[in-house]
C-alpha cells in the first residue's frame, strides 16, 4: 500500500492521509505578479542533476545533448524544444502554492513560488493531433530530476482548462531560492504524497501515448 518508495528510508507511513491541500484548489493557488528576481545564490551545488545519470546503460539511444547543471530541457514531440534555467523562470509570471504532502520526513507543509508547468510546456508547442477529439488528452509529460528520478503526468492534470490544481516549476521553497545549479522543483498541489515533487528537475518530455498504444514501438 505504500504508494511511493522513499529514497531515504522507505519507512512505511501509516495510511493516514493529509486533508487535501488544495481542496479549494482554484483559490489555493494564487497567481501573483511578483516577478522580482530573488538573489540568485551561487555555487555549492549539492548534487549534480542530469549529467551524472546520462551514462551508459538501459536507454537504447543516447540523450540528444548533455544537460548542464541547473538547466531543464523541454523536448519530445514538440515544435520548439528549448532549455530553461532558474534565472529564466524567475523572470516569468510567478504563482504561489501552499501545500501539504507526506514524505518519509513526515507531513510537510510548504509554500512554493514558481511558474506554471503548463506555461513552460506550452511554449515548446506540443504537437497534439488536432484532428482527434481532445487530442491533448492523449498527451503525457515525463519529469526527470536528480538521480534519474522520474515521474509522469497526463497533460490534463496540468492543463488549467481541465484540472483545478496547477502544477508548478518552483523556484523557491518557503521564501528560500533554490540553488541555481540545482534547478527547480515540481510542486504538485493535488498529490497527497511527495513522490511527484521531483527535485533538481532537469528534463521535461512531452508526447502522446499513441505510439505506445497503437504499437509503433
Ligand atoms: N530528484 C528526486 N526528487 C524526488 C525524490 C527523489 O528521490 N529524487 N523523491 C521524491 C519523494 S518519494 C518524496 S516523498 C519527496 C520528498 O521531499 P523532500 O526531499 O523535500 O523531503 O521528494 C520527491 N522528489
Ligand atoms: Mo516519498
Amino acid at each position: 500500500m505504500t504508494q511511493d518508495q522513499d529514497r531515504r528510508t522507505g519507512a512505511g507511513r501509516a495510511s493516514r492521509r493529509v486533508a487535501h491541500v488544495c481542496a479549494a484548489a482554484a483559490t489555493a493557488l494564487l497567481i501573483t505578479s511578483c516577478g522580482t528576481a530573488d538573489d540568485p545564490k551561487d555555487a555549492a551545488a549539492s548534487s549534480a542533476p542530469a549529467s551524472a545519470s546520462a551514462s551508459a546503460s538501459a536507454s537504447p539511444k543516447a540523450p540528444s545533448a548533455p544537460i548542464k547543471p541547473g538547466e531543464v530541457r523541454i523536448a519530445g514531440e514538440v515544435d520548439k524544444p528549448y532549455t530553461i534555467t532558474l534565472a529564466d523562470l524567475r523572470k516569468l509570471p510567478q504563482a504561489e502554492a501552499s501545500v501539504e504532502f507526506i514524505s518519509a520526513k513526515g507531513d510537510q507543509k510548504h509554500t512554493y513560488q514558481g511558474v506554471l508547468l503548463h506555461e513552460v510546456l506550452k511554449a515548446a508547442q506540443p504537437r497534439f493531433d488536432q484532428s482527434k477529439k481532445n487530442g491533448q488528452l492523449r498527451g503525457v509529460v515525463s519529469a526527470t530530476g536528480g538521480g534519474d528520478y522520474r515521474a509522469v503526468f497526463a497533460w490534463a492534470e496540468l492543463d488549467p482548462g481541465f484540472a483545478k490544481s496547477q502544477i508548478l516549476l518552483a523556484v523557491s521553497e518557503d521564501g528560500t531560492a533554490f540553488e541555481d545549479t540545482a534547478g527547480p522543483r515540481l510542486v504538485v498541489p493535488q498529490d497527497t504524497r511527495g513522490g511527484r515533487y521531483v527535485s533538481e528537475l532537469n528534463q521535461l518530455w512531452v508526447g502522446t501515448v499513441d505510439p505506445v498504444v497503437d504499437g509503433a514501438r
